[in-house]
């Protein structure tokens, strides 16, 4: 970006990580966001909220077609969720890895599903899975004035890549 200090790189890229209905049921919300944290990324929105239909069917409207559908949106409604937008190099492709397979049966240990789940229909977290869905969803959940654009103080450690 014009101004930035980076070299060549993307430090601004954005995606949208969600903590399903089970995962704040479960109190798992604090650790999949010390993941984040501790990895680098930067916590740029945040809101907790129970999710309408309408909103739910936007989200997954490639996934309308699909038996599991109604399941699908039967769990994301059964309780609030914890979503939040997270930025810096690489962080789609990267939140991707740390969150594992769809299907946690088939995650690696080490990752979120892989650590906390054993079943797809109930896989705890979500994470954008490439540039245009990350802006499509980002768009979908949050506003504008809720995204915060703040200074990394620390850049030098964790930003310039
Ligand atoms: P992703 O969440 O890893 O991007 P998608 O294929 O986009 O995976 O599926 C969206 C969500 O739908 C999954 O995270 C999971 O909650 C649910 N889902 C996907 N496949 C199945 C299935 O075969 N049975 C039940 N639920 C599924």
């Amino acid at each position: 970006a014009a101004g930035s200090k980076s070299c060549g790189t993307d430090v601004r890229e954005r995606t949208l990580i969600a903590v399903k209905p089970d995962g704040v049921q479960r109190r798992l919300v604090g650790q999949i966001m010390q993941r984040f944290e501790q990895r680098g990324f930067k916590l740029v929105g945040l809101k907790m909220m129970q999710v309408s239909d309408d909103l739910l069917s936007q989200h997954y409207s490639e996934l309308r077609t699909k038996p599991f559908y109604p399941r699908l949106l039967h769990y994301m409604t059964m309780g609030p969720v914890v979503v939040m937008v997270w930025e810096g190099h690489k962080v789609i492709q990267v939140s991707r890895t740390m969150v594992g397979h769809t299907n946690p049966a088939e995650a690696q240990a080490g990752t979120v599903r892989g650590d906390f789940s054993f079943h797809v229909s109930r896989n705890v977290v979500h994470a954008s899975d490439s540039p245009e869905g990350a802006q499509r969803e980002i768009q979908l959940w949050f506003q504008k004035k809720e995204l915060l654009n703040w200074d990394c103080f620390d850049q030098t450690i964790t930003c310039e890549v």
